[in-house]
């Protein structure tokens, strides 16, 4: 087993169909949506939120809705126009002036990124900048100086992706260092690997359908699909919020909220459909402990499958009943913990024991730190249950995301363009090394900037950071989605240039030396498909109206580069953006050929302006995850050193952490309201917005119908709101020892008490540089905690943080997030 796991999830979700494609009639179901074409004004494009019909007229965008069938209520899909035309837009390239006045000193940074005047200057001008000092910078320290990891959604599409194209770029011209894992799913994907033998966090779901036909109890842990499959990493199908409406419609059916916020999706099931278990955050493991520990004193755990399919149950059992520790894992032992009375968790052992139960667990539970554990302790609480791969039974851990459980069609496949052309690398040091040997665990980039060749522990490895003296960012938002924002602030002073391609004034592009402004998706064309695992539909996006300003691609700002570097044709392999469209779309034609799909030409379902629909697999509506492994483990063995669930993992003992054991246990993390100190006494959750994904469209219209007082609203519980005299709509100030943000109170018992909620993605806005700034628009970050998950992850901890409100007494600053930054002249 490998023991490091790169980004793989975006690719091989589109490879890795479990579900054989049986030869069936040779049917061309496509079926057609999108009839409001009718006068050739309505242009078919798409987004991460989905395929939408957008109205253009005397090229200028109207309106946009949705191109297929969905639930409705997903604002991301209306907003197109003011994405396209936005006073924060970026308009011509910008170099920052300190940076120009010292660019004969440029070894000896300035310190004044992110509270800096700008000048705008020509293409040409920053193009011979930044071939000059690429030149330079490979030359005096080599690739593994160039931090180009550029975590980021920047924005869906297979030609025209942002850090992809920067990467393709980089790997002719020498190399970069980039970046292992991702935010979403940063502790789990490295643990499960060990549990389960796979990512496990994006496969493909046991089918909805199933669950309809055969779940008696679905439970929500930590889940608001709702919100979060409004987007897929391709474009939403919309599949996944149709079947909560139909789980909504089928009362024999028990659902449960565990969270500490009755959710959107709650809240859309209704107080009769769904029963609210409000628990602390950060209390998972201790909550699933003592439904194990009811379970097996009752003798109702399954001994069967323990045996017969896991390793390692004694040892649980041992730690469940506190052989060693003495501490027996009891409901009164968590119930202060979790605040979930002990017969509330003596009665959900009941339920699940009794009933076939579904799991759907998200990822904000995992965010945290010790996060690791927590997906591990659904799948020996599961295990304990003994329902994994029974239809509708065991846990799913990717029902939330993009429409996960929505049945697989058969399709042909979209490729992408990749980072690696053929003739990539040559020469240059990174491919002798082994590109993982250049890459950071990606939440540990501030640390890295802070401790250049410091030595950090990663899954059982000891790696040491690249001296980073240049950051490229290109399709991420690091200034809102890595956690103490002013750590990253200070380390990000130390870099010689930094460079952000960008179609907006994001704090990210505020905070660069050199910055390019990048066209939105909606001013180039592209293909798509949808539904990371249902591969529903093919999508043409085409180009709506011409680049703003002086926008250009990423693919045309670094096919310019690698011309200056002598590698455009490896680059661009000799192809015009619609000839590379042809050429993925002739790829998936083939491979839909073969399983008798007959897809239209190229230039016919281009100028079709359609969106077309695989068809559907009646094998794969009836999908289990685990069925084969149910059926017979030794002919369909996990991918894990002993071929089956690891509840013990040996290769986690040998790596002797006393952040993570070898069996899923209670590890408290360094803050949660269990040891918050009195000055800071609330526990600060980061749930992704309804209407955002993540930090993008928080600079349109849709602002208006969530802001309060002109900032991110916060979440606050009656009581804590009473004990400080808060009212809804005040302006607040939100603090820690890390930081502190403005945000506005919105008053609710839509949150369990003595924790406040402040959804992630607001702009960053710093009142000015100091290393304590004001945050004057409410991005949680600036006091989330950063430090790995554990040595075994490295994930990011966002949803670890204790923090205090007050009454913001002040004058109310005026609000710079969605401003551009001043210009000044030479
Ligand atoms: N506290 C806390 N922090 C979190 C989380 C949390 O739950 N709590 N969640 C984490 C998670 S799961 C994630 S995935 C991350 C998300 O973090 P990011 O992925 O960095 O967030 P986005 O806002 O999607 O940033 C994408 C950026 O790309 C830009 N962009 C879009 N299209 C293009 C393009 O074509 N070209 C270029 N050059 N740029 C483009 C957008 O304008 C935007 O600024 O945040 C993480 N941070
Ligand atoms: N609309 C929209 N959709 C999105 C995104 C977006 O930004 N906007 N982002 C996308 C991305 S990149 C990702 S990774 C996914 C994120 O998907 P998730 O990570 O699952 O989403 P979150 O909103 O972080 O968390 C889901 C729920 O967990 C709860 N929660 C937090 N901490 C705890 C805890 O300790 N215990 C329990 N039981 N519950 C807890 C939160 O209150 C929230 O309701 O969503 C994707 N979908
Ligand atoms: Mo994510």
């Amino acid at each position: 087993m490998t023991t490091t796991y790169r980004t793989s999830r975006r690719n091989f979700l589109k490879t890795g169909a479990t579900i054989g494609g049986v030869l069936v009639a040779p049917a061309f179901s496509a079926r057609v949506f999108a009839e409001t074409v009718k006068d050739g004004q309505t242009i078919i494009t798409a987004a991460h939120w989905g395929p939408l019909a957008v109205v253009v007229k005397d090229g200028k965008i109207q309106s946009s809705a949705p191109a297929i069938e969905d639930l409705g209520d997903n604002p991301l899909q209306t907003v197109v126009a003011d994405q396209v035309y936005n006073k924060v837009r970026i308009t011509q390239p910008m170099i920052r002036k300190g940076f120009l006045d010292n660019l004969d000193n440029i070894t000896q940074p300035d310190g004044k990124r992110g509270d800096d005047a700008f000048v705008p200057v020509s293409w040409e001008r920053a193009y011979d900048i930044i071939e000059q000092q690429l030149r330079r910078i490979y030359a005096s320290y080599g690739s593994q100086s160039i931090f180009a990891g550029s975590y980021g959604w920047r924005s869906a599409g297979v030609l025209h992706k942002a850090y992809t194209l920067m990467q393709r770029f980089l790997n002719l011209a020498g190399g970069y260092v980039g970046h292992l894992g991702d935010y979403s799913t940063g502790a789990a994907q490295v643990i499960l690997p060990h549990v389960l033998g796979t990512l496990e966090v994006y496969e493909q779901q046991t089918s909805w359908e199933v669950v309809l036909d055969e779940s008696k109890v679905v439970v929500l842990w930590g889940m608001n699909l709702y919100n979060s499959s409004q987007i897929a990493w391709s474009a939403s199908d919309g599949q996944a919020r149709l079947y909560l409406k139909k789980l909504k419609e089928r009362p024999d059916i028990k659902v449960l909220n565990i969270d500490p916020t009755w959710t959107e999706t709650a809240d859309f099931l209704g107080k009769d459909r769904c029963e609210w278990i409000p628990t602390n955050p950060s209390s998972d493991v201790p909550l699933m402990l003592a439904i194990c520990h009811e379970l097996i004193r009752q003798n109702r755990h399954d001994t069967e499958f323990l045996k017969k399919y896991t390793v390692g149950y004694d040892a649980v059992r041992a730690y469940v009943f506190g052989d060693k520790d003495g501490m027996p894992k009891t409901p009164e032992w968590a119930a202060p913990i979790t605040g979930v009375p002990a017969e509330k968790i003596r009665e959900l052992a009941r339920l699940f024991h009794e009933n076939r139960t579904m799991i759907m667990a998200g990822w904000g539970i995992q965010r945290q730190h010790h996060g690791e554990q927590v997906h591990w302790m659904i799948v020996t609480l599961c295990a304990i249950l003994g329902q994994i791969g029974l239809p509708g039974g065991g846990f799913g851990f990717s029902y939330h995301y993009s429409n996960g459980g929505a049945p697989t069609r058969r399709s042909g496949i979209l490729p992408n363009i990749g980072n690696t052309p053929a003739q990539a690398g040559s020469g240059t040091d990174w491919l002798e090394s082994g590109a993982s040997k250049l890459a950071i665990p990606v939440a540990r980039i501030a640390d890295a900037l802070h401790n250049p060749g410091g030595e950090y522990a990663y899954n059982g490895q000891t790696r040491n950071y690249p001296h980073i003296r240049m950051i490229w960012w290109c399709g991420g938002n690091p200034y809102h989605h890595h956690q103490d924002l002013n750590r990253l602030r200070a380390g990000w002073q130390k870099p010689e240039i930094i460079i952000v391609n960008e179609p907006y004034w994001t704090a990210t592009a505020k905070h660069a030396d050199i910055v390019l402004p990048a066209t939105t998706s909606y001013e180039r064309n592209d293909l798509t498909m949808t539904g990371d695992y249902s591969n529903m539909h093919i999508v043409p996006m085409k180009k709506l109206v011409e680049p703003q300003g002086e926008a250009k691609n990423d693919y045309d700002i670094f096919h310019d580069l690698a011309k200056r570097f002598g590698v455009d044709a490896a680059y661009s392999e000799g192809k015009t953006e619609m000839q590379w469209l042809k050429s993925f779309y002739d790829e998936a034609q083939q491979s839909a050929r073969q399983q008798r799909i007959a897809m239209p030409l190229f230039q016919q379902f281009w100028e079709e302006n359609k969106v077309y629909e695989n068809p559907r697999d009646p094998k794969a509506d009836r999908y289990v995850r685990y069925a084969d492994y149910r059926e017979d483990p030794i002919l369909n063995p996990l991918g894990t050193p002993s071929g089956k669930i690891e509840l013990y993992s040996k290769t986690i003992e040998a790596m002797h952490y006393d952040d993570c054991l070898p069996h899923a246990s209670w590890l408290p993390p360094v803050e949660y309201l269990g040891n918050a100190p009195a000055e800071y006494p609330l526990q600060l959750v980061t749930p992704h917005s309804h209407y955002r994904l993540h930090s993008q469209l928080n600079q349109t219209s849709l602002r208006e119908q969530y802001a309060v007082a002109d900032r991110e609203p916060l979440w606050i519980h009656p009581e804590d709101a009473a004990a400080r005299g808060i009212q809804t709509g005040d302006l607040v100030r939100v603090y820690n020892g890390r930081g502190q943000v403005l945000a506005g109170a919105v008053i609710s018992e839509r949150i369990k008490k003595n924790i406040v909620a402040l959804h992630e993605g607001a702009w960053y806005d710093p009142a000015d540089g100091s290393p304590n700034a004001l945050c004057k628009n409410g991005c949680g970050n600036v006091l989330a905690i950063d430090r790995g998950t554990s040595r075994l992850a490295q994930g990011n901890t966002g949803y670890t943080a204790v923090v205090n409100v007050e009454k913001y007494m002040g004058d109310a600053p005026t609000l710079t997030a969605f401003t551009p930054p001043k210009m000044a002249e030479i």
